[in-house]
């Protein structure tokens, strides 16, 4: 018998016993990814993995101010990898690579090329990754793409999951400082919702200025296939979060500052603010026949309140609503109170009549539950439960949508079915799948924005905390602390069935289309592979392989002054065999991956002899990968 079988079969047998056998079950869940269904439902409850184990879910996070995207295994809470976006990456070369220079720089507004260049730099080194979510289709993630927003620099991008590597980032005309990002769920992804946060006039080139009532605010389609802006909405208030419904229809968004203020009094000062909900249909019949204004290449409709027409609906909200959430009965949009107590409930159905019948917008709220100090998000489970994240009263609130819906409509009855405290002060938290029709009610995690006495003090910049909740039960359980650097916004739980990486790279891959064409130019074929150094003015292109423990080219020579390019293909081909190019003082350093090529350009303006290493760990002789650059100066 072999180990696989024995394993196999003790899993059977001990899978019967009960919850002592999840560990064994896990275990063998995890080889090869081929018993997938054999993870048990009773694996809830059970989060610290033993060596070896696997998650049962991906989970992907936001960075914030970071820039990043990160995976998490979840239940463990394990970091697994860092996929640098809208940062810089010291490890990958990300922000400095050709390739990835391309996708950082190509997306940019012309107006923003100029003033980048102004200041010396090709693209922006810094960004504010909020929310990451996963492309649908029919409801549930498909596996293909994670979108994301930088509300630092207005800006959207796309992450591959075939490679877990960003492929495309666009700055967003018109808006300013996108925020809330979600993807259209049904029928597919589709659209990809974009706010811009901070409102500003539409042409903003200084003729306007401190004149607030001038300003707009902007909500974008993506579309997410193409990665190109397909349609704009000009609404009146802010656009701070967003979510779509089940069926393809309507798009909300929140607005914590109806009152277009521009001072903490004013921005706070009604009682009500407001959501605005998009009508998709109407939205695209509109830029169907004509009816919009074409600015910085993007096609805008005016969905402003008192706007003709049937684009777009205003539902008063108590005051500075903050999360949206769709809920997979796909019926019950969840809209977050902030500084109001509640959260107000949506019916889906009952917006239609908003539209067709031009009926009161507080008619499609069918509950308003009060659960405590500042309702920030809510995630939802299996159950027809929501999971409310109360920031002032630093806990998180279950409750019964259905309860809510009847204590609205005069029922005696009290929707609030638990409360745990989380330390402290959670913004966002997402369940397993709970964002998808295929929520599981298994996990919950709270993203808190402060840690305080929860760890080692390691200075006046503390971590954050995110902490683990069983919610399998009745009652939920916090079961895990997880510091974490700034700032996790946003994180979505993902069952690991939904998503399967490669193990390596393809030759062919786009990501290096560009080096493959100029390769072609210069007479190199990259699949069959010839060292070659190729002098074309003053630009020298240097084609190397690598193949663990060595580059192909021990040395080459170049001129100082010389613009130099090095293309390095990995022609390592099992799973994890990773090298890297560390030209050393020329401020030079890039991950190429198993079957990957890499190219990065500087210029050799230092005479005399530099090593380049590969400082990516892949061999036993690591240390010995290295090679030469000669320099000549100058004026010999
Ligand atoms: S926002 Cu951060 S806590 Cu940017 Cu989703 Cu609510
Ligand atoms: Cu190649 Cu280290």
């Amino acid at each position: 018998m072999t180990e696989e079988v024995k394993k196999g079969l003790s899993m059977t047998r001990r899978g019967m016993l009960g919850a002592t056998a999840t560990g064994a079950v896990l275990a063998t869940a995890g080889v090869g990814g081929s018993m997938l269904t054999a993870t048990p439902a009773k694996a809830a409850g059970k989060y610290a993995l033993e060596p070896g184990e696997l998650d049962e879910y991906y989970g992907f996070w936001s960075s914030g101010q970071t820039g990043e995207l990160r995976i998490l295994g979840v239940p463990s809470m394990r970091e697994l990898m860092r996929v640098p976006v809208f940062n810089r990456c010291s490890a990958t070369g990300w922000g400095q690579t050709n390739e990835s220079l391309k996708i950082l720089t190509e997306g940019l507004l012309p107006e923003t090329k100029e003033f980048l260049a102004a200041n010396g730099k090709v693209t922006y080194e810094n960004g504010d990754l909020h929310h990451p979510h996963m492309s649908f289709t029919e409801g549930t993630y498909d596996g293909r793409y994670l979108f994301m927003n930088d509300k630092a620099n207005t800006r959207v991008a796309r992450v591959r999951c075939d490679v877990m590597k960003c492929d495309k980032i666009i700055e967003i005309p018109n808006a300013k400082d996108i925020h809330g990002l979600r993807p259209q769920k049904f029928p597919r992804t589709g659209y990809v919702f974009a706010n811009g946060e901070h409102e500003a006039p539409l042409i903003n080139d200084g003729k306007i200025l401190d004149e607030p009532d001038k300003y707009v605010n902007v909500f974008t389609a993506i579309d997410g296939d193409t990665m190109e802006v397909a349609w704009q909405v000009t609404v009146s208030g802010n656009l701070d979060n967003t979510d779509c419904d089940y069926l393809g229809k309507y798009a909300f968004s929140s607005s914590y500052n109806s009152e277009m203020g521009m001072n903490l009094a004013e921005m706070t000062a009604s009682e009500m603010d407001h959501v605005v909900v998009f009508n998709i249909k109407a939205i695209e019949a509109a830029i169907e026949a004509g009816e919009y204004q074409e600015l910085n290449g993007a096609k805008i409709v005016d969905g402003r309140k008192g706007a003709k027409g049937n684009l777009t609906r205003y539902i008063p909200i108590p005051n500075s609503p903050h999360g949206v959430n769709a809920a997979p009965d796909k019926k019950h949009i969840m809209i977050n109170g902030k500084l109001s107590p509640t959260v107000s409930v949506i019916d889906v159905d009952k917006v239609d009549a908003l539209f067709s019948e031009n009926a009161d917008p507080r008619s499609a709220v069918v509950a308003e539950p009060q659960l405590g100090l500042g309702p920030l998000h809510t995630a939802f489970d299996n159950k027809g439960n929501a999971y409310t994240t109360l920031f002032l009263d630093s806990q998180v609130v279950k409750w019964d949508i259905q309860k809510a819906i009847d204590a609205y409509a005069g029922k005696d009855v009290d929707p609030i079915l638990d409360k745990v405290d989380v330390q402290y002060q959670p913004g966002h938290n997402s369940t397993s799948m709970g964002e998808t029709l295929d929520a599981d009610g298994k996990w919950l995690v709270s993203m808190n924005k402060f840690s305080k006495d929860r760890f080692l003090n390691v200075g006046p910049l503390k971590p954050e905390n995110e902490q683990l909740i069983d919610i399998s039960g009745d009652k939920m359980k916090v079961v895990h602390d997880g510091p974490t650097f700034a700032e996790p916004h946003d994180s979505i739980i993902v069952h690991r069935s939904k998503v399967s990486p490669a193990e390596t790279w393809q030759r062919n891959d786009p990501m290096w289309d560009d080096a493959r064409a100029q390769a072609e130019a210069d007479g190199v074929d990259l699949d069959d592979y010839q060292d070659t150094i190729i002098r074309d003015g003053n630009k020298v292109r240097v084609y190397m392989s690598s193949q663990a423990p060595n580059f192909s080219l021990e040395k080459f020579t170049v001129k100082q002054g010389d613009e130099v390019t090095v293309f390095v293909t990995n022609l390592d081909d099992i799973d994890d065999l990773t090298h890297g190019f560390c030209m050393a003082n020329f401020g030079i350093a890039m991950e190429i991956g198993p079957q990957a090529t890499s190219s990065v350009t500087f210029i050799a303006e230092r005479p005399g002899v530099h090593w380049f290493y590969c400082q990516w760990f892949c061999h036993a002789l690591h240390m010995e990968m290295r090679g030469r650059m000669l320099v000549e100066p100058r004026e010999m």
